[in-house]
């Protein structure tokens, strides 16, 4: 099985309203194992990249101007997709009860956590906000208990 990786992060509004380590624990307790750990006040050319391609939607602005802090990043078998199920929808209200944003948020500029859309962007927001040196290679002791 091929390893994905996948960028999280914890938006400012998750920051403020104390829910690094709820959001945290989900991917945890699902198996997913971190490789990178940040507490990140976010450039503005930084963010702009970030969502690129998203420049010509009217929300844009708005957007660039919320997304500022706490970036995570986790490692695992099939993350990606698995990531943005345990996240939910990304107007909160129309998310599953059970989500992360289902639980937790109520309004889409306001939906506190980001996770990559495909491997390949999983693999470019990560070189994004992660430098060389900042991720750890480590087995985790619970490995082989979550995978046959
Ligand atoms: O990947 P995801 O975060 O679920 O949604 P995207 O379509 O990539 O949009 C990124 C981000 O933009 C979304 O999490 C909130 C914001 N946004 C918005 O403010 N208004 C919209 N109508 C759509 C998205
Ligand atoms: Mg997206």
């Amino acid at each position: 099985e091929q390893v994905e990786q996948t960028y999280i992060m914890v938006k400012p509004d998750g920051v403020q309203r104390g829910l690094v380590g709820e959001i945290i624990s989900r991917f945890e307790r699902k198996g997913f194992k971190l490789t990178g750990l940040k507490l990140f006040q976010c450039p503005k050319e930084l963010a702009e990249e970030h969502y690129k391609d998203l420049k010509t939607k009217s929300f844009y602005s708005t957007l660039i101007d919320y997304i500022t802090s706490g970036p995570v990043v986790w490692e695992g078998v099939g993350v990606v997709a698995s990531a943005r199920k345990l996240i939910g929808s990304t107007n909160p209200l129309q998310a599953e009860p059970g989500t992360i944003r289902g639980d937790l948020a109520v309004q889409t500029g306001r939906n506190v956590v980001h996770g990559s859309d495909s491997p390949e962007n999983g693999k470019r927001e990560t070189a994004l906000w992660f430098k060389e040196g900042e991720l750890c290679e480590w087995t985790p002791a619970q490995a082989p208990w979550l995978m046959e």
